[in-house]
């Protein structure tokens, strides 16, 4: 599909030598990323840095945050890939405002991904997208593990993977966020992405050369 060139018309276009028509459903879209995390901000590779192990109670940049914070890589204890820094929480969690994440619900598919490790094993969380409101709170999709052992950020990663359908109809335009919590021991995130993938336009015409 990739070495196609699609093109979305209304008018037609005689010179193409292959015209397929799509109706309604099933259209091929490409998936764009609308929002990432990797938990650099702040950055506290200085003071007020908690421990000689790189661990500070430091809120990320536009997360609301109950028992968590940043830690920086320290040799032997963190090593993320994606940049220096990951968010962790212990028995709590973290959920971003729209300081952190602005996107509004809309019609398509949305896929979260994110690599998570562990301090203290073995770890269990949750991860979750939502649609809110000042008053509402409604759980899209969720992803979780319980009895994580892996320690290397870079080798494990997990995702979730929500489509609007009609049942949904009263949450477009609502706020969307990325939540993550445990119960328990102390798992760290890294490399969150949001890609979205808009539905077809309800008769959309498509063009294939
Ligand atoms: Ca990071
Ligand atoms: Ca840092």
């Amino acid at each position: 599909m990739n070495a196609r060139n699609y093109k979305v018309t209304g008018s037609t276009v005689l010179t193409f030598s292959t015209l397929v028509f799509f109706a309604c459903f099933g259209i091929p879209a490409n998936a764009a990323n609308i929002w990432s995390e990797s938990f650099e901000s702040p950055d506290i590779s200085e003071p007020p840095i908690s421990d000689a192990d790189g661990y500070s109670s430091s809120e990320p940049t536009g997360w609301d945050m109950s028992n968590g914070g940043i830690s920086d890589n320290r040799p032997g204890d963190i090593n993320t890939p994606f940049g220096d820094q990951v968010g962790w929480t212990n028995g709590g969690g973290m959920e971003t405002t729209t300081n952190a994440l602005s996107e509004v619900l809309q019609e398509g598919t949305y896929t979260l991904t994110f690599n998570v490790s562990v301090r203290s094993a073995p770890a269990d969380y949750t991860v979750n997208l939502k649609a809110v409101t000042a008053s509402s709170t409604n759980v899209l999709g969720t992803v979780s593990d319980s009895g994580l052992t892996n320690t290397d950020m870079s080798s494990y990663s997990n995702s979730l993977s929500f489509t609007t359908d009609g049942s949904h109809a009263a949450l477009l335009g609502q706020t969307i966020s990325v939540q993550f919590t445990c119960t328990d021991f102390q798992p760290q995130f890294d490399n969150f992405q949001l890609d979205f993938e808009p539905a077809p336009p309800s008769g959309t015409v498509f063009y294939i050369r």
